[in-house]
């Protein structure tokens, strides 16, 4: 438990190495809010995983901003002294806004954590020091170009590989992949770009060895992907449609899906992804930890739930140079094995460099309990 007398709101802003395309937009640059919480026992860090346009989901940079300024952080002073497992009963009167909340979360949680000398992982039941790491690979220009970036990616180690399909962009484009790569674990994500209606490139794809489909249906669609799953042999994966543990055993229930990307910030933080975690642990339904091309304090969090035991299949939390040409912090690097280490340090265990904070800080905002 602890007194948060400040919070730092901070837009960053850094270049990507290469534009990233999903089949709802293009990214060029990363830009999210870091916060950075001070508590009468320390400092925490967090990492708001919503992007510039309200488009993977409804939250976005500037809405977020507001969520944070105005109602979670007024919230999080009023309650005096908490922990981070208070904060979603502070958080209560704010509807949705899972994303804004886990950043004020995990900061606290961090806050906490190195107060405590005690690491993320060890506190979250981490049963392994290394992850397996798989790259997710944004829609290219040409086959040719998606078939170099595949090939340069495995050279490197990553143990998966995830194609973003839209649809005109998929069954040729993932075929030609397969048949270069007849046996590396491949997977496809559509974030959301088809309907029930596209069965027939769902059953093509059923012919190229997935290892799973993520997110062909709308984000709302839990009975559609029902439906789907019984018509086609790989397994769904659900993503955008997860916001909480509840999604997840509903979704699980349903038959909506037989894996789950775990995105921490999407399910409104560390603990909230701990309970998706547990329940699909429960229902036997492997978990693999996604990623929104986080910096190093964001890729750090995602490590450590990576770790956990029910984290059986490779995740998107590929190496720094992957996404950025420098990182906030100390570049996380992967080892040739497609492995990548936990950091062990107390909380989230990295900070960001002073110096690259400065360079990357778009508008900095300082809100001071009264
Ligand atoms: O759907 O998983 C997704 C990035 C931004 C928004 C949505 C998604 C992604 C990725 C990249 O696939 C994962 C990563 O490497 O961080
Ligand atoms: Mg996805």
């Amino acid at each position: 438990m602890s007194v948060v007398r400040a919070v730092e709101l901070r837009l960053v802003g850094i270049p990507l190495v290469r534009p990233f395309r999903t089949s709802f937009g293009v990214e060029t640059e990363k830009r999210c809010i870091l916060a950075r919480v001070e508590t009468d026992l320390g400092y925490g860090w967090g990492e708001c995983v919503a992007g510039i346009d309200p488009d993977f989901s409804e939250e976005f940079n500037e809405g977020a901003w507001l969520v944070l300024r105005d109602f979670l952080i007024p919230a999080l002073f009023a309650a005096g002294d908490v922990g981070a497992a208070d904060l979603d009963a502070v958080f209560s009167r704010v509807r949705g806004h899972p994303m804004a909340k886990a950043t004020l979360v995990n900061a606290v949680l961090d806050a906490e954590l190195r107060s405590a000398g005690r690491s993320l992982a060890s506190f979250l039941g981490a049963d392994k020091d290394r992850v397996a790491c798989g790259v997710s690979v944004g829609i290219a220009p040409t086959t040719e170009e998606l078939l170099d970036q595949v090939a340069g990616y495995l050279a490197e180690g990553y143990r998966r590989i995830k194609l973003k399909i839209e649809p005109g962009t998929d069954v040729e484009r993932v075929a030609a992949v397969r048949e270069a790569h007849p046996d590396i674990p491949l997977s496809v994500d559509a974030n959301a770009a088809y309907t029930l209606a596209d069965v027939t490139v769902f059953r093509a794809l059923d012919e190229l060895d997935l290892l799973m489909v993520e997110q062909p249906l709308h984000h709302e669609d839990l009975v559609q992907h029902a439906k789907l799953q019984q018509m086609i042999r790989s397994p769904i994966c659900l993503d955008e449609s997860i916001r909480s543990p509840a999604d997840a055993s509903a979704a699980l229930e349903l038959g909506a899906c037989r894996i789950l990307n775990v995105k921490q910030g999407r399910v409104g933080g560390l603990l909230e992804a701990r309970r998706v975690h547990d329940v699909a642990r429960a229902q036997e339904a492997p978990v693999w930890c996604g990623g929104m091309l986080e910096t190093g304090i964001g890729r750090a969090a995602n490590l450590a739930l990576s770790a956990m035991p029910g984290f059986t299949l490779p995740g998107d939390t590929s190496a720094s140079r992957r996404y950025f040409e420098q990182d906030l912090t100390e570049p996380f690097e992967m080892a040739s094995d497609g492995t990548m280490g936990v950091p062990s340090g107390p909380g989230i265990g990295v900070d960001p460099l002073p110096d690259r904070l400065r360079a990357c800080t778009l508008r900095l905002e300082r809100i001071e309990k009264e």
